[in-house]
């Protein structure tokens, strides 16, 4: 097949002071940060969906997006073509890892048994592809939201024919993951959630997801799939509510149903903010639960409140989080996922590469800041001992369950007035600016 980007270069890098659009500033895959390559610490990954499939479309016009490899049908031609061009896309930009739905890869037939035939022939061709060009896939799932049938919920449906043909496709979804030799699979509750309560019956709804999950657990260790299982919070859109709405709301929805020990969180920052809440405070909350496990990396529009889903550019971000991902001593099954799309008005091919090319420079510069950070050491000693009053006298005793209200009563009552200690926000914000 011909070259789909042809007069677009393999994107190496240049250093700060070049000027070239098509070329890393900050990101040198082999660049050891910490005794470990930048590469391994990143493990960038390409969301299919939307770099392949995302036709810019918005609720007002229709789609902008140039694809002159893709002819739009549906046909298995198209979609290898498709498959085709994606792996040059990730060599030329040394992307190592991508992630799909399997209705991106494969169109939907008429019957179910057509679907998962098409999905076959596409695992073939993502293998074969794989296999050429060193590449690996972080995580599959199954698209359980765009079809009509889960208008009304996937395993939320309140149809039990849903529930049934939505597990069969994740099924498939897991046998396609396994066969590719996924690091992961990945739970987005797309309409796993209601529009109103006048109709919903939510503690069922929940039994049910909690179902579905157990039951891919179960097909996991029946096949031998030992990649690891994702829940990825979003608190609406599609729906009014979604039940998967944040970190804090996943962990305890996986406790309540005994599924802790089997799924980490998949954090993606534009659901942090629609949930009113900041990606580092998401990765906090799920790295106290230690399940913190990957990222969809990305970002919202300070001035629109819903899912826009653009490219990080910003500093201060990629630093908390690759913050949080080295204080937990990197990934493991995980990586970092661009699952952004660029703008409406961004429509040509080479758009896709400036997009990605300054998302991994951004995730570049935080990993190098976030280390020099932690290397100070200024930041962790001043949290430290901001809490020393715990490592000994009272605090200690409070904190191995030794005293109880009537010892506490007696301390306070034989003590002076406590005195407390500023927080130096400020102080910290400028140390952090010290190293952006
Ligand atoms: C939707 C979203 C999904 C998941 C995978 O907002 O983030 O693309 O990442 O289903
Ligand atoms: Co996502």
């Amino acid at each position: 097949m011909s070259e789909a980007f042809p007069n677009i270069p393999r994107i190496s890098y240049e250093g700060v002071d070049s000027r070239n659009p098509l070329a890393f500033k900050h990101y040198r895959p082999d660049e050891v940060v910490g005794g470990k390559p930048m590469k391994d610490h990143l493990r960038f990954a390409a969301a299919y969906w939307h770099t392949m499939r995302n036709e810019l479309t918005d609720p007002f016009g229709v789609g902008t997006s140039l694809k002159p490899w893709d002819d739009r049908s549906n046909s298995l031609d198209n979609a290898r073509r498709r498959a085709e061009v994606f792996f040059e896309f990730l060599d030329k930009l040394g992307l190592d890892f991508y992630c799909f739905h399997d209705r991106d890869v494969a169109p939907e037939g008429a019957t179910l048994a057509e679907s998962n035939r098409n999905l076959e022939a596409l695992v073939e061709t993502l293998q074969t592809l794989q296999d050429q060009l060193g590449k690996q896939l972080l995580w599959g799932t199954a698209c359980l939201f765009a079809h009509p049938r889960y208008m009304h919920g996937a395993a939320t449906s309140c149809d039990a024919d849903v529930f049934a043909y939505a597990a069969s496709q994740v099924k498939s979804a897991m046998d396609a993951t396994r066969a590719l030799n996924g690091e992961g699979y990945v739970f987005w509750g797309g309409r796993e959630g209601y529009t109103t309560l006048l109709n919903t019956d939510v503690k069922r709804e929940l039994d049910h997801l909690a179902a579905l999950l157990h039951m891919a657990v179960d097909y996991a260790r029946e096949i031998g799939f030992k990649g690891q299982f994702f829940i990825e919070p979003k608190p609406k859109e599609p729906t009014a509510h979604q039940y998967d709405s944040d970190a804090a709301a996943c962990l305890n929805f996986l406790r309540q149903y005994d599924l802790l020990d089997h799924f980490q969180l998949n954090l993606e920052t534009n659901h942090a903010t629609l949930a009113q809440h900041s990606m580092w405070h998401e990765m906090t909350v799920a790295a106290g639960a230690s399940a913190l496990g990957s990222v969809d990396a990305n970002t919202g529009h300070p001035h629109l409140g819903w899912d826009t889903d653009q490219f990080p550019t910003d500093i201060y971000l990629t630093t908390q989080i690759m913050l949080e991902i080295l204080r937990m001593g990197g990934f493991t099954k995980g990586g970092l996922n661009f699952d952004a799309k660029v703008r409406r008005e961004s429509f040509e091919p080479v758009d896709l590469f400036h997009a990605h090319i300054g998302g991994m420079d951004a995730f570049a510069r935080g990993l190098k800041t976030a280390h020099a950070i932690i290397e100070d050491g200024r930041l962790d000693d001043f949290v430290k001992n901001r809490y020393s009053s715990w490592d000994s006298g009272i605090g200690a005793e409070i904190e191995n369950g030794e005293v109880g209200f009537a010892q506490l009563e007696a301390y306070s009552l034989s003590h002076a007035e406590p005195t407390v200690e500023s927080g130096r926000q400020e102080m910290l914000e400028n140390l952090i600016n010290e190293f952006i």
